[in-house]
């Protein structure tokens, strides 16, 4: 049977097409190029990021190690070997790899559907690149269709919330087991559903300054770089 460009790509489901799961590893693999020989590098969260640290680990030889943005990437990056650094042992990172759950065409992204956002935006701040690698769904036009992470001081989740909901939008407290999901830094998330988020940078700074947010999940400040989209006809990179 003729070989189908999907099958070559040796990710076929039967159905001919590909899969996310090798749309994120195709980008996963992809992100290696932006990483330089010796360098310590600054790394993400999610199941896209996690693709990439396993195709780091090919190549853990040839870097110093890692600075980490959540306990689930540190987890995963010492169980291949690879060393993982505080972010106060070092100034400045050449390169951030991470992901999205929206991208817009100016590299403005919404993050944080891992609970990971505010150590992902400190990691994020202290690299000179920020390289997303996400596969094609996350690129929209306009963002605010994903419902937007907010970590907060869990005593002004409430004001938070109503700050929200004067805005149109409909925000909840994101549970875990029947409770609120404590993040890495023991704090609390809102997510925001019915927004639109036209002008990302003003939303972010002032958000940002509302008492009790620790991170907004919009990355505007700190928007991506470089992306590397995964898409069925292969990685499409965006500047
Ligand atoms: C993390 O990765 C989060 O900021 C973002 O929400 C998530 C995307 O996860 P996935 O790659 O699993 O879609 O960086």
């Amino acid at each position: 049977a003729p070989v189908s460009p999907s099958s070559a790509a040796g990710a076929a489901n039967g159905a001919g097409t590909i899969s996310q799961d090798e749309l994120k590893a195709q980008v996963g693999r992809a992100a290696l190029a932006y990483v330089a020989k010796g360098e310590i590098v600054g790394v993400g969260t999610g199941s896209t990021v996690n693709k990439f640290i396993d195709a780091l680990a090919t190549i853990k030889d040839q870097i110093k190690g890692a600075v980490s943005s959540s306990v689930a990437s540190t987890e995963r990056l010492r169980a291949l070997g690879i060393p993982v650094f505080d972010s106060n042992e070092v100034d400045e990172l050449g390169v951030y790899i991470d992901g999205a759950d929206e991208i817009d065409h100016h590299g403005f992204m919404v993050k944080g559907g891992g609970a990971a956002l505010t150590r992902e935006k400190i990691v994020a701040a202290q690299s000179r690149r920020f390289v997303c690698i996400a596969d094609a769904s996350k690129l929209v036009d306009t963002l605010g269709a994903f419902p937007l992470p907010v970590e907060v001081i869990p005593m002004a989740a409430r004001r938070v919330m109503r700050q929200f909901e004067a805005m149109g939008g409909i925000a909840q407290v994101r549970e875990k087991d029947g409770l609120p999901l404590v993040t890495d830094n023991g704090q609390h998330i809102v997510d925001v559903t019915g927004l639109r988020i036209s002008d990302p940078l003003a939303f972010e700074s002032e958000v940002s300054q509302w008492p009790g947010v620790v991170t907004v999940g919009v990355f505007a400040h700190q928007k991506a770089d470089v992306c590397l989209l995964g898409t069925p006809a292969g990685v499409q990179t965006m500047h």
